[in-house]
């Protein structure tokens, strides 16, 4: 359980200031402070994860969907906020510099929550997964995170207990985290097993069948869908409002006309397992090899299909933060025309 509190934005305010007094060296987690600002003035922020360029996308083209990702965002007048560890600094809200930095590191540490404090107290980079970005975003006050594909439940779990920490840090995050599914070689319906013990919402973005990354439709049935940013956004305030723990997940499909042929998709895996099998390939270094192996298999298309689901959930997410943030604002405006309190900057 991670059970934190939503913390004020301002108890991590930049990490820099210095001079002064006595306090603590520094914050545990730095926020941008173009981050803090929009937070504090409730504007739409988004967060972005780092393992999807540090460990999931190939060189170059990882630094290029990971700034384009930014880039969207700011164009839709929204605030990114990418999240990872720099010099072992949990950080919300990377630098280009520092994105472009992470990026180009062989190596470089996947870091799940259970690695955060280990990172940090040796001074390390690191891409964060969703359970590791999603607590971070969460410490700082960020409501709204996009991703590729969750972690879950790995095939042959029973036996190897090989399941990704997401799901339980999803479990005690309450945040809401959109994406197009799980990845596409795990156990699908294992993971959505587990959603449900965990009490973890799936909601389909206008749809009734859980996406299955690569293709629109997995072939498993969930049982709620929302038809649009708005109603994602109420959804996401009762959750609030009943003080449930929960992490509310957005499962949004890629475009049909898009996605790898379905029924390609088995023939696909089916090989990619088998060669693993044959290589004596297992627990950690599966999803890599996995994964490469597909996009060597499709001719780089399963690559396309990964950006393109990516730069879809990048979109409705940044469409879900101005949901949040226009009813946010509806309800604190509801008897003053209040909302412009614009004095309270500073630096
Ligand atoms: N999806 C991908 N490639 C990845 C991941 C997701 O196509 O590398 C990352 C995400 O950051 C996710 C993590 O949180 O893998 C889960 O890894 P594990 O099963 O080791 O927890
Ligand atoms: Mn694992």
């Amino acid at each position: 359980m991670t059970g934190l509190p939503p913390s004020t934005p301002a108890a991590f305010s930049a990490a820099s200031a210095p001079g002064s007094s006595a306090g603590p060296a520094a914050p545990a987690v730095h926020v941008a402070e173009e981050v803090l600002r929009a937070l504090a003035d409730g504007r739409p922020v988004v967060a972005l994860e780092s393992t999807i360029f540090t460990h999931g996308l190939p060189r170059p083209r990882n630094l290029a969907v990971a700034l384009e990702a930014e880039r969207q965002l700011r164009e839709a007048g929204v605030v990114p906020a990418t999240i990872g560890v720099h010099a072992g600094v949990p950080t919300v809200g990377l630098t280009t510099e520092q994105i472009t930095e992470l990026s180009a590191i062989d190596g470089l540490d996947k870091v799940s929550l259970r690695d955060l404090p280990v990172v940090a107290a040796l001074g390390r980079h690191g891409g964060t997964t969703v359970a590791a970005t999603a607590f971070l975003a969460h410490r700082a006050g960020i409501r709204v995170f996009s991703t590729g594909g969750l972690g879950g439940v790995h095939f042959g779990a029973s036996e190897s207990f090989d399941e990704s920490a997401d799901t339980t840090t999803l479990a005690a995050t309450p945040v809401t985290v959109i994406s197009a599914g799980v990845k596409s070689i795990l156990d699908i319906r294992a993971t959505l097993e587990r959603f449900e013990t965990f009490n973890i919402p799936v909601i389909g973005y206008r749809t009734r069948k859980y996406p299955g990354f690569y293709v629109t439709d997995s072939g498993h049935e969930i049982n709620f869908s929302v038809e649009s940013p708005e109603e994602a956004a109420k959804v996401i305030d009762a959750r609030d409002r009943l003080g449930l723990p929960q992490a509310v997940l957005i499962a949004n499909p890629v475009d049909p006309a898009k996605q790898l042929p379905p029924e390609e998709l088995d023939g696909i895996l089916a090989r990619a397992w088998a060669e693993a099998e044959r290589q004596g390939i297992t627990g950690n270094a599966a999803t890599p090899f996995l994964l490469d192996h597909i996009q060597r298999d499709t001719g780089g298309r399963s690559l396309e299909v990964n950006v393109e689901v990516y730069r879809g959930n990048v979109r409705l997410g940044g469409e879900i933060a101005i949901a949040l943030a226009a009813a946010a604002a509806a309800a604190s405006a509801g008897g003053p025309a209040g909302r412009n309190s614009a004095a309270q900057t500073g630096a």
